[in-house]
C-alpha cells in the first residue's frame, strides 16, 4: 500500500528544544537541539509525486481536506522527542562503531581473522568514542555468500563474550538469524539489527519481541546475492518509508513498542546509486515514522561511485561527508568503520552550527 501524503521537515536549524512552540520560530525536530523552518508536502497518486515546500504558517493554515488527519499525525510524529535507545539519549548524533567478525567483509575483510583480535578492535572504537558496537558474522555486502547458523554463531558468540566482559557501550548484533538473536540476547547485547527489518527469518519477529530489545529496523530490496542487480522503484525515497512504515507496524503488532524501534533506510541494499542519492537528500523523511534515524553510509560503493575510489579503505573522507549530511537532516545515529574521525567530524560541525562547544558530550 502506498501512502498519499508525506511530511519532511527542511529548514533545520540550531535551537534549544525547551523553547515552547512558536510557530515563527521553527517547531522542535524529534527532541532534538534542532528545529525545523518548513516542510515539504509529498502528494502521491500512482506515479505522479508532487512536492512543494510550504512554510510553517501555512501548513497549519492550510485546509488539507482528506488528507487532515494523515498530515497532523505525521507532523506530530516529526516533532515528538524521542525515547531513549537501550539507555542511550538521542538528543545528538551517536555512533554505531563496526567491528565485523567475516572473512569476506569488504573493507576490513580478514583483519579481524580472530575474536580477539576483534574484541580488541571493538575496544578501540569504544574508547574512540563510539555509542554502539555494532557485531556481523554474516557479510551481507553485494554479492556475498549466506553463511550457516553454526559458522556465524562460531564467529560472533566469544566477540560478544569478550566485549560485554570488558565494557559497558551497548552492543548490537547485525543478524538476519532468530537464533542468532536469541543466542546473542542471553549473552547481553542491548540491541537488535536486521539488514531484513525482521522478514529473512519467520522467526525473527515472535524472538525479537521475546527478547525485548531494541530493534534496528533496515530497508533492502532482495536478497544481498542478488540485491543490486535490478533494483526496481517507482520513487525510491517514498517507497522505502512505505516499507519501513509497515515493518513498524508488523513489530508493534508483535508486541515491540514503538519506542524500542529504529529506522534505517539502507543505503547500499538493492539500489542504484540515483537510488542512494535520492535517498540520502530526502533523509529527514523518515523522522516522520516516530522512530529514531540511523544512516548506514560508511565507506561505501556510493562513495566510488561518486568520486571513483576504489579501495573502501580510501573512501574515509565521503565517509564523513555522509555523516555529516545525515547529522544536518537530524539522523540519531551514524554507523560507521571510523569512529575517531567521525567523532571529531560531527563535533565540529555540531560547535560550528550552534556556537557553542557545549553540545557533544
Ligand atoms: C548496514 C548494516 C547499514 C544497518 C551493513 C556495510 C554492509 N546495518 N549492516 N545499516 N550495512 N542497520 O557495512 O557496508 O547500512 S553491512
Amino acid at each position: 500500500m502506498q501512502r498519499s501524503i508525506y511530511i519532511r521537515p527542511v529548514g533545520l536549524f540550531p535551537a534549544p528544544s525547551d523553547e515552547g512552540d512558536k510557530a515563527w520560530g521553527g517547531l522542535p525536530l524529534t527532541g532534538q537541539p534542532l528545529r525545523f523552518a518548513a516542510v515539504e508536502i509529498i502528494e502521491r497518486n500512482g506515479k505522479t509525486t508532487i512536492r512543494r515546500i510550504v512554510a510553517l504558517g501555512e501548513a497549519f493554515e492550510r485546509d488539507w481536506g482528506r488528507h487532515t488527519l494523515a498530515a497532523s499525525d505525521l507532523l506530530e510524529a516529526i516533532r515528538e522527542p524521542r525515547m531513549r535507545l537501550a539507555g542511550l539519549s538521542l538528543d545528538r548524533p551517536r555512533i554505531m562503531g563496526i567491528v565485523n567478525v567475516t572473512p569476506d567483509s569488504f573493507s576490513d575483510g580478514g583483519m579481524l581473522g580472530s575474536a580477539q583480535d576483534a574484541i580488541d578492535h571493538g575496544l578501540r572504537l569504544a574508547e574512540e568514542g563510539a555509542d554502539i558496537l555494532d557485531i556481523g558474522g554474516e557479510s551481507t555486502r553485494p554479492g556475498a555468500d549466506p553463511v550457516s547458523l553454526e559458522e556465524e554463531l562460531a564467529r560472533v558468540m566469544p566477540v560478544i563474550e569478550g566485549l560485554r566482559a570488558r565494557t559497558e557501550v551497548r552492543i548490537s548484533i547485525d543478524t538476519r538469524k532468530a537464533e542468532v538473536m536469541r543466542c546473542a540476547a542471553a549473552a547481553g547485547v542491548d540491541i537488535v539489527n536486521d539488514v531484513s527489518a525482521l522478514t529473512h527469518d519467520p522467526q525473527s519477529l515472535a524472538v525479537a519481541a521475546e527478547t525485548g530489545l531494541s530493534v534496528i529496523l533496515m530497508h533492502s530490496q532482495g536478497d544481498p546475492k542478488t540485491m543490486n542487480k535490478d533494483p526496481q522503484y517507482s520513487d525510491v525515497a517514498f517507497d522505502v518509508f512505505d516499507f519501513l512504515e509497515k515493518r513498524v507496524a508488523a513489530c508493534e503488532a508483535a508486541g515491540i513498542p514503538k519506542s524500542k524501534l529504529v529506522a534505517d533506510p539502507g543505503i547500499g541494499f538493492g539500489k542504484h546509486l540515483h537510488h542512494n542519492v535520492a535517498v540520502m537528500s530526502a533523509l529527514s523523511l523518515y523522522h516522520a515514522l516516530g522512530v529514531p534515524v540511523l544512516l548506514g553510509a560508511s565507506r561505501k560503493k556510493l562513495i566510488d561511485h561518486i568520486c571513483d575510489v576504489p579501495n573502501p579503505k580510501d573512501r574515509v573522507p565521503g565517509s564523513l561527508a555522509a555523516a555529516l549530511a545525515g547529522a544536518a537532516q537530524g539522523v540519531q545515529i551514524v554507523r560507521v568503520h571510523d569512529v575517531a574521525a567521525t567523532r571529531q567530524a560531527l563535533a565540529v560541525w555540531q560547535a560550528a552550527l550552534s556556537g557553542t562547544d557545549k553540545i557533544l558530550g
